[in-house]
């Protein structure tokens, strides 16, 4: 189990507080497709994918990605039990969707890219420290269902 400290959860969950799903949530799965445009494969029933400017105003980009975001605050919420809070999605991924794990890391370093933008002034050292361990701790939590 990942230990937090009283700081870190302080750090994510007050920046979590403020956090508008659906806003973060399509602008990183945006910035996502956008920058590794080979994740856009898994996303083939989304329509037009063919331009940064199509991916950001598409508009189940911007479905999919409040669910996701949605889905990984229950991280937050959980922070002391994130493999388990995760353990269907992880085999959803794996076996369903064939989502390379890979991408967990990838989608975690853009979210905070994503927060870091929004929430400046709060992006101290000690902030990207405990936000990074968290999205690793989401990506690892979704990577232990795949064999
Ligand atoms: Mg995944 C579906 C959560 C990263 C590709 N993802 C879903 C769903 C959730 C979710 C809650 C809906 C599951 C359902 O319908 O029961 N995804 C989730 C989290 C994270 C993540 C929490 C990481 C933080 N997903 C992720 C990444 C990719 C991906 C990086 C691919 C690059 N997800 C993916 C696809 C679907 C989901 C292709 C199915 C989309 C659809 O067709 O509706």
């Amino acid at each position: 189990m990942v230990h937090w400290t009283a700081e870190e959860k302080h750090y994510i969950t007050s920046t979590w507080d403020k956090v508008n799903v659906e806003e973060i949530g399509s602008e990183a799965l945006a910035r996502l497709l956008i920058v590794y445009p080979w994740t856009q494969r898994f996303f083939s029933s989304f329509g037009n994918l063919s331009s940064p400017n199509a991916i950001l105003h598409n508009s189940k980009v911007h479905e999919h990605g409040k669910k996701v975001l949605t889905s990984f605050g229950s991280a937050v919420k959980n922070l002391d039990h994130i493999k388990e809070t995760f353990s269907d999605l992880s085999t959803l991924h794996c076996e369903k969707l064939h989502v390379d794990p890979e991408n967990f890391k990838l989608l975690g370093n853009i979210l905070i890219i994503v927060l870091a933008a929004h929430f400046g002034k709060e992006c101290t050292p000690a902030w990207q420290s405990a936000w990074h361990k968290l999205v690793s701790a989401v990506a690892h939590g979704l990577s232990l269902g795949y064999h």
